[in-house]
């Protein structure tokens, strides 16, 4: 069976740690025998930065760490047993910006990236080659091979009265996403095109699903990209999301402030309307939207199904998985 998951960062990661269970595959780590499931995720890369001349791509590396058995559980992104010698050395150099925590082990991530990258290989190629020492045993796409860079755009906190762009970084990790954000937008999407592989993976998948992930930075991004809208309408696939937003708040992130940034209402509701019906308009891309149990939500034309959502342990999001590839129509048993 061919699994195609769009996500973002730290719960988008979590959520393919479910699906690899789900099919049966051993949640960290490549399966031994060639297993008859492929899992391919698309993953967001406008979060990615030019930091301290490093390329850093945080959802790439949280969903390789991850599912390579090296992520640190309680911050949800960079190695476990970290050292941060190296950021205090840069601190002590005062050359910021010192609101971002590079990891000594990280480091090596974003050397063999950065040192990849400027040697003319493409972010997916590289992608592949860091991903033959973590072994995710998902398939991790880059969205595009191209710059895409989510900008938030604020009130500036030291010009009264005046407005600037913020990187996503900056306004996720320095200001806590606190600023409220008039605009968010991921610069350079539309001159960019689908990464490798990425709208045949849509074309030839059995089920679509949407990860719990920021519907607006994460998710949002991806479907941003030319080219992979059309692809989700078009799938023989269904298509499932599953809301990030439980009880009217997400469980964690931020993506309340991302949504209220494009006008959405922090509700699983809101969220399913805002992704849209594949059946029943011509924008939408949903036929299935899995809510939380207890929640009475209604999105026309797309089916809606109540389950626990909170991913507390890999049986759990397993669980979450399985409803969503039923509710798509693939056949587990
Ligand atoms: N998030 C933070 O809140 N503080 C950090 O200092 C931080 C550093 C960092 C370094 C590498 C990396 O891959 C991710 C990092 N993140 C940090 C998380 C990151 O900002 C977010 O997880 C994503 O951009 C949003 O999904």
């Amino acid at each position: 069976m061919k699994v195609v998951v769009i996500v973002g960062g730290v719960g988008g990661a979590r959520f393919l740690l479910g699906v690899k269970a789900a099919l049966g595959l051993p949640p960290i780590g490549e399966a031994e025998d060639g297993a008859e499931h492929e899992i391919t995720a698309l993953v967001n890369t406008g979060d990615d930065v030019w930091l301290h001349g490093l390329r850093i791509c945080p959802d790439l590396d949280t969903c390789m760490y991850t599912l390579g058995g090296g992520i640190d559980t309680a911050r949800g992104w960079g190695h476990a047993g970290e050292t941060w010698t190296v950021k205090e050395e840069l601190a002590a150099y005062d050359a910021e910006p010192s609101w971002f925590g590079l990891g000594d082990k990280d480091i090596a991530t974003h050397l063999i990236r950065s040192r990849m990258l400027r040697a003319g290989y493409p972010l997916s190629a590289v992608t592949e080659a860091l991903c033959a020492r973590w072994r995710p045993g998902v398939r991790l796409l880059p969205m595009s091979d191209d710059r895409v860079e989510t900008h938030v755009v604020v009130d500036d906190p030291d010009e009264q009265g005046q407005r600037k762009a913020l990187h996503f970084q900056e306004w996720w990790v320095r200001y806590r996403a606190e600023l409220p954000a008039h605009s968010i937008v991921p610069v350079g999407a539309d001159e960019s095109s689908p990464g490798p592989g990425v709208l045949d993976a849509i074309g030839e998948a059995d089920a679509v699903l949407f990860a719990p992930s920021n519907p607006v930075v994460s998710v949002g991004t991806v479907l941003s990209v030319p080219g992979v809208r059309d692809a989700l309408r078009k799938t023989g696939a269904g298509v499932v999301g599953i809301s990030p937003i439980i009880g009217g708040k997400p469980l964690r992130g931020m993506a309340d402030a991302c949504l209220t940034a494009i006008g959405v209402e922090t509700s699983a509701e809101a969220v399913g309307r805002h992704y849209g019906s594949r059946q029943t308009s011509d924008e939408g891309l949903l036929d299935g939207w899995l809510v939380s149990s207890g929640e009475s939500v209604d999105v026309p034309g797309v089916a809606v199904r109540a389950v626990p959502l909170v991913m507390s342990d890999v049986d759990a999001t397993a669980a979450m998985a399985r409803a969503a590839l039923h509710l798509s129509g693939v056949d587990l048993d």
